[in-house]
């Protein structure tokens, strides 16, 4: 059978009547569902839990996405929200950690996109900027105006990095992120950088991750490397 990949689900309200009316519903962005299925991969939307159900999760799923959104609650890096920083969900927050532990736990692999990527490095230990006007020296538009299926920005990829394997030295990718790594978590080892130094991948001598910054879902579809990331996951999904 084709490995089933898990993607983390997000919530929004749905609304009915007006604006005050109406009620929650789980989704994800199409794309998410669409790339694994492109890549040969049989996709799963969890939603939310309030009880985490990880464990049970882990027994149904080959590998996890962990896909982009809100911003990460600062509290898990031991600080307070400034004035710069978006919308956060401690839900989402803890059925996401909760997952990823069990991944770890289980040995499943990892892809995470985005948010999903500041999610795991501060599960790692790590700390991020609360947003882009606080990394001194940047130069680049990291929330581009273009739309999202066009790359706008360049990537300098980690020569003997799993991803130089999929991707190879330098690539265009899609840039919508306002915040970004600070402090990068333990066991984790840089795989691309942007020409400004911003951390724009990362991945593990010690666990099955790959984590990008940009949303390679939304190039999936004319940029052969951003395919063959979500083919990574899924030959990793099958061993
Ligand atoms: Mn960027």
């Amino acid at each position: 059978m084709k490995p089933i990949i898990g993607i983390t689900g997000n919530e929004r309200l749905f609304q009915t009547h007006d604006e005050n009316n109406g009620f929650l519903i789980n989704y994800t962005p199409r794309e998410y569902s669409q790339v694994i299925e492109q890549a040969g991969g049989i996709p799963v939307i969890m939603p939310m839990t309030d009880e985490p159900l990880a464990d049970e999760y882990m027994q149904l799923i080959d590998g996890l996405l962990l896909t982009g959104g809100q911003d990460v609650s600062p509290y898990l890096y031991r600080q307070e929200p400034r004035q710069v920083i978006g919308e956060i969900s401690p839900k989402r927050d803890q059925t996401e950690i909760a997952l990823i532990k069990s991944a770890l736990k289980y040995n499943k692999p990892i892809l995470a996109v985005c948010r999903g990527m500041q999610l795991l490095n501060v599960y790692f230990g790590g700390t991020l900027y609360q947003d882009l006007t606080e990394i001194p020296d940047i130069s680049i538009q990291h929330v581009q105006k273009t739309k999202p299926q066009i790359p706008t920005h360049t990537i300098h990829i980690v020569e003997e990095t799993q991803l130089y394997q999929i991707m190879g030295a330098k690539t265009q990718i899609n840039s919508y992120h306002h915040q970004a790594i600070n402090e990068l978590g333990t066991d984790l080892t840089i795989s691309a950088l942007s020409p400004d130094h911003v951390i724009e991948a990362f991945e593990s001598k010690h666990h099955n991750i790959i984590a990008v910054q940009w949303h390679p879902e939304l190039t999936a579809d004319t940029q052969v490397e951003s395919l063959n990331i979500f083919k990574n996951l899924i030959t990793r999904a099958s061993k």
